[in-house]
């Protein structure tokens, strides 16, 4: 009865383990961390600068500074971080700003790749 409730914490590495049948058995974490990506803005001819910035804003949370900086590192190097995370929520906020880009007639380009 004691033992049922041990390796809550399933983060930790799985050692021995009694469930009562008197059998030592070991027990690994199920818990997989996910996968992380990208996403990037993609620099163009005509995408006004305050536009990539309130995007940057709007998508992802930065600050009037740090979408600023991110937009000129893009407008400089030709692709930029906007921030990393997993699969679905790295789809959805390009989804976003692609939908947001093509509502104003941007050629704005977001893309999305596997760390
Ligand atoms: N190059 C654009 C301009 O000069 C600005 C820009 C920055 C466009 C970043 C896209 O992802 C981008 N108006």
């Amino acid at each position: 009865m004691t033992h049922i409730f041990k390796m809550q914490n399933d983060d930790e590495k799985g050692t021995d383990d009694d469930i009562g049948t008197g059998l030592a058995t070991k027990v690994k974490p199920k818990t997989k961390k996910p996968s992380l990506y990208r996403v990037l803005l993609l620099n163009d001819d005509f995408t006004p600068m305050e536009f990539v910035v309130h995007v940057l804003e709007r998508y992802f949370s930065k600050t009037g500074e740090q979408a600023t900086q991110i937009m000129l590192h893009v407008h400089n190097n030709g692709v930029g971080e906007c921030g990393v995370f997993t699969y679905e929520v790295a789809e959805t906020k390009v989804t976003q700003v692609m939908d947001f880009a093509q509502k104003h007639q941007h050629p704005l380009q977001c893309v999305m790749e596997k760390k």
